[in-house]
């Protein structure tokens, strides 16, 4: 059995090792646009992509160096992730005060900056993947990883569930459009977190069909919890604003179905999660207690 709390703390303090060995440091000419890049992404954030990735990897190879070769993907997907977040919070999207219990990028560095510092993270996150100097797998796998990670954070993926998401406000939208927003918008970049993982670690195409199975599972209970916390949630809680989606008329779980059903239908997501898992041994219980994780969390 797991012990999720201790689990997440000995994660995070890996991802935050690795942040800080793969991040840009602040110096020469550009020092103050990464000040504002590193400031976005060590200002907190629970750090669940890169944990998911590892935990992948881990779940089909038992190479003692795999924490090691998965590394620079895990920080990838959390630059790819701030990313969002500062872009999300600009005037011109959310407009957001609040971000990881803090000042939001552009309140902080202004609009301008908060721009360059998203693109700053975007484009750092391809390098990670590309350097043939860092650590990872094989040119063809790292390959696969810069796909993967392209198609879930593109036009397909997070952006084009962006776009819907704010095209779709005050709108009266069917039950399929917001599934395909919470699906691109959110769960695209957590099925890749799983799959990166994966590939990473030479899954067969047996397991990598199993955990993206889990990946989409946990994406969507990930994204229902989300809806259902910036209901039932504080804005101290949350370290953003709660009571957002609201205001912003956007369609959300408890909308469509109360704050009852939605909880049963999070639940059914996580279930879901744990049974794409049947064919892993103990080594995929991270993975389980993960996903009972997304639903039990509080912020
Ligand atoms: C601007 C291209 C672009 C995309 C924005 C991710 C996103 C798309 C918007 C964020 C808005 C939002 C609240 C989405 C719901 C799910 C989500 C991504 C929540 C934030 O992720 P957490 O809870 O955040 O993992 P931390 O801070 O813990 O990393």
């Amino acid at each position: 059995m797991v012990d999720i709390q201790h689990y997440l703390k000995q994660q995070r303090h890996i991802v935050e090792k690795g942040l800080q060995r793969y991040m840009i440091q602040e110096q020469g000419s550009f020092s103050a646009h990464i000040e504002s890049m590193r400031y976005s992404l060590f200002v907190g954030g629970k750090r669940i992509r890169p944990i998911l990735c590892l935990a992948a990897g881990r779940a089909v190879c038992t190479s003692s160096d795999i924490e090691e070769q998965l590394l620079p993907a895990a920080c990838a997907l959390e630059c790819i992730h701030t990313y969002s977040l500062i872009h999300d919070d600009l005037p011109a999207m959310d407009n957001d005060d609040l971000r990881r219990g803090q000042p939001t990028c552009h309140k902080k560095f202004g609009e301008a900056e908060a721009i360059l510092a998203g693109d700053g993270l975007l484009t750092h996150a391809f390098s990670l993947l590309s350097n043939p100097d860092l650590p990872g797998p094989p040119p063809a796998t790292r390959l696969q990883l810069i796909a993967t990670l392209a198609h879930a954070a593109g036009s397909h993926g997070m952006v084009g569930g962006q776009h819907l998401d704010i095209t779709s406000e005050e709108q009266n939208i069917p039950f399929e459009q917001l599934k395909t927003i919470h699906r691109s918008k959110t769960g695209a970049l957590i099925t890749a977190a799983v799959r990166m993982g994966a590939l990473a670690a030479q899954a067969d195409p047996i397991q990598l069909d199993a955990l993206t199975r889990y990946g989409d599972a946990v994406g969507l209970a990930f994204q229902i919890v989300d809806d259902l916390l910036d209901v039932t949630a504080s804005t101290e809680q949350l370290g953003k604003t709660a009571g957002t989606d609201a205001e912003q008329g956007k369609a959300t779980y408890p909308a469509f179905f109360g704050t009852k059903q939605t909880q049963a239908l999070a639940k059914e997501a996580v279930h879901t999660a744990k049974e794409a898992l049947s064919s892993f041994d103990e080594r995929a219980e991270p993975l389980r207690a993960l996903a009972q994780y997304i639903f039990d969390r509080t912020c």
